[in-house]
Parts: C-alpha cells; structure tokens; sequence
C-alpha cells in the first residue's frame, strides 16, 4: 500500500528531475526572503542561477544550528508571520531553543510525509492508533496526530506519561497501533508485564517507533512483547519533523521521502560530500518547505544512503538507521564511542535488559567509562560465581567492541530510570 504511489515509486530519471526543479525554487526562495541566505550567498559569492544541475548544490553554504538560534526566534523565516498557522520548536540541551514554523501548505506536506511513512509501516484507515509521543512543541506528538487522521485511522492522543493510564486505554479501547520511543514502548511493555497482560490481551499490531536511535535487541523485545511489527522512522524539527523518512514492513533501511528532503552524506571533518554508500553526515535541502526553506542543513545524524531494491515496491532512496549524533558521540581515553555501539553489544547477551546507563568518569589523568547494565531476575545475585563469569564475558565482549576496557556493573531489575520520552543514557561527570 503507498500514500503517494507516484512520488514513492518514481524513476530514478523523473527523481532527479524533479529535484532540480524544486531545487531551483527553493534557492531562489530562501535567496530572496532569508537575509541569512543572501549574505552566505555573498560570502560564497555564488547566486542562484548558479543551480544547473544537482551537483551544483555542493556550491551552497551549509545551514547549522547555530544559524537557527542566530535568528531566533522568526529570523530563518521566509514568509511573514500572517501566513504562519502553527510554530513548534526543539528544546535543545544548551542555549536558545530553535523555533520552526509552517503555513497552510506546509502543514498539508507535513501531514502527507507523516501519512507516507505510516502506511509503509502497514497503517489504514481501519486502526485504531494511540499516540504516546508528548503532545506541545515537540514535533512529535502533533506531527504522527495529523498524519494518521489524514490516513483515515481513529486518533487516540493520549499522549505520554501515565503508563497505567496508556496500558488501560490500549486494553479497552482495543488500540491497533502505538506511536511512542522505543524507550517508552519498551517501558509500557514491562508494565504489562508486571500486571500479569501479555500480547494477547492487547490488539496491538503496528508499532510506530523514532526520535531516538534504537537498535534490532531492541526492535526483538519490544515485538516480543507487544506483538506487533515495529517499523522506525526518523525526522527532525529544524527540518519539519517526523516523516523524513521510514521503514515499511521488510524493515530494511528507512525509504527517505528524496522528493521533498534532498539528501547528501559529507564528511564532518572535512565537508566533502561522500559517494553514495558511504557512511557519514546527513545534510537536508527542503525541496518544498515555505516558512523555512532549509539550505543544506547538518543534521549532526551519523547514517549512510544507498538504493537497493525493495520488494515493497518503494524507489526512493533508502537511510540506515542512523547510528547517533557526532554531538553524541564521546571519547574515551582518544577512542571515539557512540552509546549505539554499547547498546548493541550488549544485545548479543541475554538475562540483561535493554535499560543501561553511561557514566563517564575521571580518574587521575585517564578517564573511566562506568557501564551500569540491568539484568533480569534470571542472574542470581547470590550465586557469586556465576555472575562473575557473566560479568567477565561481558565486559570482555564490550572492550573487543568499544576498543576500551569499560568498568561494568551489573544493577538490580528496575533500577535505571525509565523514560517516557527520547533515553538520556549517558551522564558526563568529567566535567562536572
Ligand atoms: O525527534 C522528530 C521525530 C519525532 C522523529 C517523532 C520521529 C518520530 P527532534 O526532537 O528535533 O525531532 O530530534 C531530532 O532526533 O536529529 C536524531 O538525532 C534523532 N532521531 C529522530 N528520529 C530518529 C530515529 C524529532 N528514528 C533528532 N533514529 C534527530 C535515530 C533519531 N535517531
């Protein structure tokens, strides 16, 4: 089933014709009506009739974050505010929060991209869907609501918190489909368990899953659990939201919507951009955003792109999941670490828990990266021995993956924080 068969299935030709087009206009655009783009334009000094071909792109300066909170909060903003109908806005660890807009046209693409990457991932008109994705600024929420209404499925927009609550509605309610992180959905999976429900007492069978990276332990439990298929779909604010790109059901590479969002893989360090196939980070040209058309923007997200066919018919270029940010990614001892590799490894083991948590330390000169990791009730805490053995395999395991010896210690069932929202799952005392 596709959203917008003709886009979703297009001819690699009539793509990239496609993309030139609204290319152009969209240069043009963010030329004329975003003095940040005019004055990095001249600074680069190319102009838009620069724009013959899609190669031409790499001549365009890049957009960051830091572009955003320097116009905060309208300043990026091509169209003026009587054509705005709804803001939202990223909250953002440090500094200013980004702000991003829409107008009525927006809002109607935004909806369709959300709508596409639902119904790859199986959704219809028929489902009942529970948004557990916090409702407010964050994209999130808002963004999956008016995608599944305009796939035609009954909304419940409960949003998240109050697991007992969502556990209760999705029982009586006979919910369908779940939209959540896959932190959260793994959290409301363990209170089903903890009262006595499993999969069959629920009608769950599509799971909607993103925001945060999540790797297959991970997608295998929650599935387990909930008994639904569990697709992952990715987007971020400063570029509209969700529905950038997704998986359908072969659950293989996320299918990136290329016609509105044009996709590059450049080096971080030294910008260039990357063949095809080649890991990296992803750069995002909107190719039909009014309010604020993004130039090139740097995700931050590590990911690769390649085109394979998929037997869902699908041409568009497909994401890998992206393995996590380069702001995420910390260094050990000068050895670079993303918190997916840990998650990873330790979903090669079993009688541990997805929940963990990365404390990283000082410890004279060296620095110490402290893995506390939550097992299940099968590890006998008293059988002293065996634990060891457990232990020592693990962090054997975890030292051949990450290149440095962590210091792992084993926690009780239902010790780590659980979260409702995207996990924050390492904590730098360093510089504390
Ligand atoms: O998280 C938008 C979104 C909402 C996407 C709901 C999917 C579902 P931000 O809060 O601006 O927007 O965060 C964007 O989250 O740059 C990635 O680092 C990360 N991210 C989002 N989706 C995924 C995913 C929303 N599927 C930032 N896998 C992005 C890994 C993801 N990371």
């Amino acid at each position: 089933m596709f959203w917008q068969k003709e886009f979703e299935t297009m001819r690699l030709e009539d793509m990239r014709r496609l993309q030139l087009e609204r290319l152009k206009n969209t240069v043009e655009n963010a030329y004329e009506s975003v003095p940040c783009y005019k004055r990095k334009f001249e600074e680069l000094k190319v102009s838009p009739s620069d724009i013959k071909t899609l190669d031409d792109i790499k001549k365009l300066p890049f957009t960051t974050k830091a572009d955003l909170r320097d116009g905060y909060p309208y300043g990026m903003f091509a169209v003026p505010l009587n054509k705005v109908v709804r803001i939202h806005s990223s909250s953002g660890t440090t500094g200013k929060p980004t702000v991003v807009g829409y107008t009525r046209n927006d809002m109607e693409l935004w909806k369709n991209m959300v709508a596409r990457i639902l119904t790859m991932g199986g959704l219809t008109g028929d489902d009942i869907i529970q948004i557990s994705f916090t409702y407010g600024l964050f994209t999130g929420g808002f963004g999956l609501h008016y995608g599944a209404e305009h796939v035609g499925a009954a909304v419940i927009p409960v949003s998240s918190g109050n697991t007992a609550r969502q556990l209760l509605i999705m029982k009586d309610y006979g919910t369908t489909a779940l939209v959540a992180t896959p932190s959260y959905a793994l959290h409301i999976a363990e209170l089903m368990e903890e009262q006595g429900l499993t999969k069959n007492d629920i009608s769950l069978k599509y799971g909607f899953f993103g925001s945060e990276p999540w790797g297959e332990a991970v997608r295998a439990d929650i599935e387990g659990k909930l008994g639904l298929k569990a697709t992952d779909n990715y987007g971020l604010s400063e570029v509209m939201g969700p529905g950038i790109s997704g998986e359908c059901l072969e659950q293989n590479g996320m299918h990136l919507n290329e016609d509105v969002y044009y996709p590059e893989i450049i080096d971080p360090d030294t910008l260039e951009v990357l063949p095809e196939g080649e890991e990296g980070e992803l750069v995002l040209t909107t190719l039909g955003r009014e309010t604020m058309p993004m130039i090139r923007y740097r995700t931050r997200d590590i990911t690769r792109l390649y085109r394979e066919k998929c037997p869902c018919g699908r041409t568009l270029i497909k994401m890998e999941k992206p393995k996590g940010r380069t702001d995420d990614m910390f260094i050990v001892n000068g050895v670079n670490i993303y918190p997916s590799q840990v998650e990873e490894a330790l979903g090669k083991f079993e009688n541990i828990t997805p929940h963990y948590m990365i404390y990283l330390k000082k410890k004279g000169a060296l620095d110490v990266m402290e893995l506390h990791i939550e097992t299940n009730d099968s590890i006998f805490f008293d059988e002293m021995k065996k634990q060891k053995v457990f232990l020592d395999n693990l962090t054997d395991k975890l030292a051949s993956v990450l290149q440095t010896k962590p210091k792992v210690l084993l926690v009780m069932p239902k010790s780590i924080e659980r979260f409702t929202g995207k996990a924050k799952r390492v904590v730098d005392e360093r510089l504390m």
